[in-house]
């Protein structure tokens, strides 16, 4: 299987720039690319990635997208002078052009193009192009918004052609409507195109209504133009991967694409003038992370825009580090989606319930009208956006940001650990099982592990081999804790007395938050009452009598037998219930009689590696030890999973996922993603208050 991270970038994309004085082109420089390219240089990034040269397009490449009509002008701007430059740039909505732009528009496209070529022949995995002029907003007959030709719209439309691909999806998590791109692919269901941007009802530049989550696509397209609005300025972390659990995953696993392209512009994140979002560099790590997992680990990475160049170069940094297999960092604050961004997130779940089923057989919300009206109050009482507008723009913004990010990247960046996967492999019988990547660690002295456990769990531990097994695990936990460790595996005779003896042995140790993800039968149910422990059982149905609470949680799920549905139970739940708790360690236990298959166990193990700075505990009961070698290559992360064949969820199952998170939703916040909650009730109630003040 592939592996390696492509990086592509020539120095001469940095020769396009603006000649003269214009205040709506000015933030496109140059520096964008060389200061993002001296950042990699300085984590070290560059040496680790597989260098690839960029080339010009040919212009039957060009073609593919754009007019005869739009490529002649391109290339008559070559030889002109300053002035019929500018007069050229005219015609267009944002857009200038430099003698070198033909030339380096040229190299932008054949960079994605060569990127394409180094992902589908299989000498890399994955990769990242960093090109000048960005792409998305460009038409086929037009330059816009500081694009000329559509550099991801052609890598698709040539990775189609070349490689008789019939199904790619395209994430555009620039800040601004990739509106070219959805022009071109309207009416195409082989490409699935996501955009979210800064929409502020329509405000916010290009202004289009077509931007709206109400534009689905056309014809045989239909359902596979996905726009998410953002109706507020200041989106962060927690509304980016809400969207990701509740919009763009689900509808991406049922799509399963061959290939992921990604319009790259970091302008949606922190500091950034055009965006004035908040999200932070880290963010980016998660989100490559989730694309990662689609499409068998082919994903190419394009940029587009981002114009606050520290943000700008971090947030590169994080998203090739990630592409490179390097644990996530864990996002820091308060995880929840704000009121405007889960309005939008249920707007564009409305308008597509028709042709994904994992949105089809969820009840249409009472409250939509509800939602319309807060809108409208909400226009009439304030102006949200006005309070930012001038503050950001500042000089003084920008060095605050840069400031922030200083001390920001310092506190969240560590240092990998050496050793990735532990395992303690001497004499077990699972030895040859386990690739190379894994590494032996010496067991725990018996004594000690009695010591260690009597404190707990005193009467589990009389037989022999439950001890054995026991020292076994510990000593490959405290490789973790200790920070010597990335992950670790180990087998138990009893994988629910193993898991037990973990949790509490971490949080002994100190760790604040502790996830537990149990599949299968689960003799020993941990105490969680003081929170620092979470436990999700995976299970076909529920056999203690424990019942729900917020830190123990039995999902009853049986995987199907057409093909791996488990995916939406992890993005539906699983995950927004983990970012909402925000675990410093994942303890994911298989125990006998699970309910999952390889694949979605796999999809588990490579999902959860996201949270808790990749930190996971795998307990294995031995009667499963064919599990291992799935379960360690989902712990390295750097090959390639396989999840198998997907299958869209049952009416059943999306009814039990709904069901949970009408019921955990205010306590695991990441969960809401329609009106149907107190929230909403809360919001109404305001609201009728409010049309009293004002009668
Ligand atoms: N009043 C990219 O990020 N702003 N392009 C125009 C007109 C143009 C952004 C404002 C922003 C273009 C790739
Ligand atoms: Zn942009």
């Amino acid at each position: 299987m592939a592996s390696g991270t492509a990086l592509i970038y020539d120095e001469e994309m940095t020769s396009h720039k603006l000649l003269w004085n214009d205040p709506i082109c000015d933030i496109e420089v140059p520096e964008r690319l060389s200061s993002s390219y001296e950042q990699l240089e300085r984590y070290h990034l560059v040496e680790r990635c597989v260098r690839v040269p960029a080339r010009e397009a040919s212009e039957e490449e060009i073609l593919l997208v754009h007019s005869s009509e739009h490529l002649e002008v391109a290339k008559s701007t070559q030889a002109m002078n300053e002035e019929e430059l500018k007069s050229v740039s005219g015609n267009y909505d944002a857009f200038f052009f430099h003698p070198s732009t033909y030339r380096c528009a040229k190299l932008a496209v054949g960079a994605s193009l060569q990127l394409v070529d180094s992902v589908m022949s299989g000498k890399v995995c994955n990769g990242m192009a960093l090109v000048r002029p960005p792409g998305h907003h460009s038409q086929r007959n037009a330059a816009n918004g500081f694009c000329l030709f559509n550099n991801v719209a052609i890598a698709a439309k040539y990775a189609k052609r070349k490689y008789g691909l019939q199904r790619i999806l395209i994430v555009d998590w620039d800040v601004h409507h990739g509106q070219g791109t959805q022009y071109i692919f309207e009416e195409d269901p082989s490409i699935l195109y996501f955009s979210w941007h800064r929409y502020e009802h329509q405000e916010f530049w290009p202004s289009l209504k077509e931007s709206d989550y109400d534009s689905i696509g056309l014809g045989r397209g239909k359902g596979r133009n996905i726009n998410l609005p953002w109706n507020k300025v200041g989106m962060g972390n927690s509304d980016y991967l809400a969207a990701f659990f509740h919009v763009l995953l689900p509808v991406a696993f049922e799509f399963d694409p061959e290939l992921v392209l990604v319009s790259s512009g970091y302008d949606s994140g922190i500091g950034d003038p055009e965006g004035q979002m908040d999200a932070t560099p880290d963010v980016f790590a998660h989100l490559t992370h989730f694309l990662m997992q689609l499409a068998n680990g082919k994903l190419c990475v394009i940029l587009e825009g981002g114009y606050h160049l520290k943000s700008l170069a971090e947030s590169v940094c994080m998203t090739v580090k990630t592409l490179l297999g390097d644990p996530v960092p864990q996002i820091t604050g308060e995880m929840a989606p704000c009121l405007s961004a889960i309005e939008s997130i249920q707007n564009v779940r409305a308008a597509h319930k028709p042709y994904w089923k994992c949105l089809m057989y969820e009840d249409a919300s009472f409250l939509q009208n509800l939602s319309t009206k807060l809108q409208l109050l909400e226009k009439a009482t304030t102006n949200p956006s006005a309070e930012h507008e001038s503050k950001i723009t500042s000089k003084d913004e920008v060095v605050k940001v840069e400031k922030f990010l200083e001390v920001h990247m310092k506190n969240i960046l560590f240092p990998v650990p050496p050793i990735k996967t532990a395992a303690t492999i001497e004499s077990k019988a699972s030895a040859h099982l386990l690739p190379l990547s894994v590494r032996g660690v010496k067991e725990m002295d018996k004594n000690e592990v009695k010591a260690l456990v009597s404190a707990f769990y005193g009467d589990l531990v009389k037989q022999d081999e439950t001890l054995l097994s026991l020292g076994s695990m510990l000593a490959v936990l405290d490789k973790i804790l200790m920070k010597q460790a990335c992950n670790g595996i180990a087998e138990s005779p009893a994988a629910s007395v193993s898991a037990a003896v973990a949790l509490r042995h971490s949080v002994r140790f100190g760790f604040q938050r502790v996830l537990c993800i149990f599949v299968g039968d689960m003799e020993i149910i941990p105490n969680t009452e003081d929170g620092r422990i979470l436990v999700i059982h995976v299970c076909e149905k529920q056999k203690s009598e424990k019942t729900n609470s917020k830190h123990y949680i039995s999902l009853n799920w049986k995987e199907g037998a057409e093909g791996n549905d488990f995916f939406s139970a992890v993005f539906g739940f699983i995950l927004p219930v983990a970012y909402s708790y925000q675990a410093n360690l994942t303890i994911i236990a298989v125990g006998p009689n699970r309910s999952l298959g390889t694949n979605g166990i796999s999809l588990l193990f490579g999902s959860l590696r996201g949270l808790a700075e990749s930190r996971i505990l795998a307990v294995i009961e031995n009667t499963d030890i064919n599990l291992m070698p799935t379960v360690a290559k989902a712990l390295a992360g750097d090959s390639t999973p396989d999840f198998g064949v997907y299958a869209p969820p049952s009416q059943e199952k999306v009814h039990t996922i709904k069901l949970l998170r009408d019921q955990f939703q205010q306590e695991w916040k990441m969960l809401q993603c329609s009106g149907k909650s107190s929230l909403y009730l809360y919001y109404s109630y305001t609201y009728i208050f409010e049309m009293i003040k004002y009668s």
